[in-house]
């Protein structure tokens, strides 16, 4: 199961579809492998089935996820499985598509299905941006953020370039690789003019192929700019990249003329701003994300925090002192005591060239 996990995250993504590897094991040797590459292609199963077409006979299948029953892009596993006269499936974590009731029908073809209980959470972690979707509607929203050792992201007159050195601006590439779409607000786009793509150039080794295996399978990551009043100018970098933008806005469809790449989204209204609610559920139904990469300002990374839309924050960790009067991570209304601030939990940390990355989740989720 652990070499099947392995598998699985030898893609960063293959959205809309969730992550998945598979084994095979037969006469207590290691048979077929193989994985899930991206949605349209083979599933992990087929893949692992079609490198040892004999291997199925007898056999005990290992696989991250419950195999599929239904004939979506590609036929049902649970025929492949059976048909190949596999004798025990194990599997982590169960799919939670409608469509997809693979355990039943294999136990009714005779085929022991196990658990595997150990891996239950490796399962959720791996594939936890589709199972939101599927269960909630919405992405997993990650936030990346950079910030001086006092805890700054800007300089009052904006200046922001670089807080962070070069490994870690790598790094934040690989999130934008893993991701379905980079949000961003109008603010960050008229400060920073970001080109918010995936330059692979900018990554090395191993995480560069990831990187290009992404970019071949599934294109740029949907770039989204979050505008209430449709300031963005239409010279802005991000809308003359490779790839689909997608604006949501308030303000009418004729306001601007944007090149064909850009749809405009008129978005429900909260308080005469975007509703990010209504953003995060259009990017989960409409667009298929699974997960999501928010670099904007502490404006929406402070507006989504505190609408409890924030699942992960990705902070990058500068060696520079910026002062007092310099820009804050996040804003927004703080606690009026201690015990009310909300208590996040540090899922990673460590050095990344001369300053740190942490991890944090908010910790009751
Ligand atoms: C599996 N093995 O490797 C994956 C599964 O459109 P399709 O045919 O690709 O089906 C997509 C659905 O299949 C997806 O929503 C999820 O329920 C399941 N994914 N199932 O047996 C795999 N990737
Ligand atoms: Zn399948």
């Amino acid at each position: 199961m652990r070499r099947a996990f392995e598998l699985a995250r030898s893609v960063l993504s293959c959205a809309p579809n969730p992550r998945v590897g598979c084994v095979i094991v037969r006469d207590g040797r290691r048979a077929g492998e193989g994985f899930h590459a991206g949605a349209g292609r083979e599933h992990a199963e087929i893949a692992a089935l079609a490198a040892d077409p004999d291997s199925g006979a007898g056999a005990t299948v290992f696989v991250t996820l419950e195999p599929c029953s239904h004939e979506g892009r590609t036929g049902p596993c649970t025929r492949a499985l059976i048909e190949a006269g596999v004798k025990q499936l194990v599997i982590a974590g169960l799919d939670p598509n409608p469509q997809v009731s693979g355990v039943g029908q294999l136990e009714a073809a005779g085929i022991e299905v196990f658990r595997f209980e150990d891996f239950v959470a490796e399962a959720a972690e791996l594939n936890k941006g589709f199972l939101l979707r599927m269960n909630l509607g919405r992405p997993f929203v990650r936030c990346k953020l950079a910030m001086s050792l006092d805890g700054r992201t800007a300089l009052a007159d904006g200046q922001s370039k670089w807080i962070t050195g070069p490994e870690a601006r790598a790094d934040a590439q690989l999130l934008r690789a893993a991701s379905c779409a980079i949000v961003t607000g109008v603010n960050t786009i008229l400060a920073d003019d970001p080109a918010l793509n995936v330059r692979p150039d900018a990554l090395k080794g191993g995480d560069r192929v990831l990187a290009e295996t992404r970019l071949a399978e599934a294109g740029q990551p949907l770039r989204v700019i979050v505008d209430s009043k449709l300031r963005t100018p239409r010279k802005a970098k991000t809308l003359s990249l490779p790839g689909e933008v997608k604006i949501f806005s308030l303000w009418g469809r004729d306001a601007a003329r944007f090149p064909d790449s850009v749809e405009l989204i008129s978005a429900s209204a909260s308080q005469e701003r975007v509703d990010l609610e209504f953003v995060l559920n259009c990017l989960a139904t409409r667009f298929e994300c699974n997960e999501i990469l928010v670099e904007a300002g502490p404006i929406l990374g402070g507006a989504l925090l505190t609408a409890g839309l924030i699942d992960e924050l990705v902070i990058y960790m500068g060696a520079r002192l910026l002062g007092s009067d310099a820009r804050p991570l996040l804003e927004f209304a703080g606690p009026d005591s201690l015990t009310q601030s909300e208590a996040l939990e540090i899922v990673d940390a460590g050095v990344i060239g001369d300053g740190l990355r942490i991890v944090a989740r908010p910790a009751a989720r």
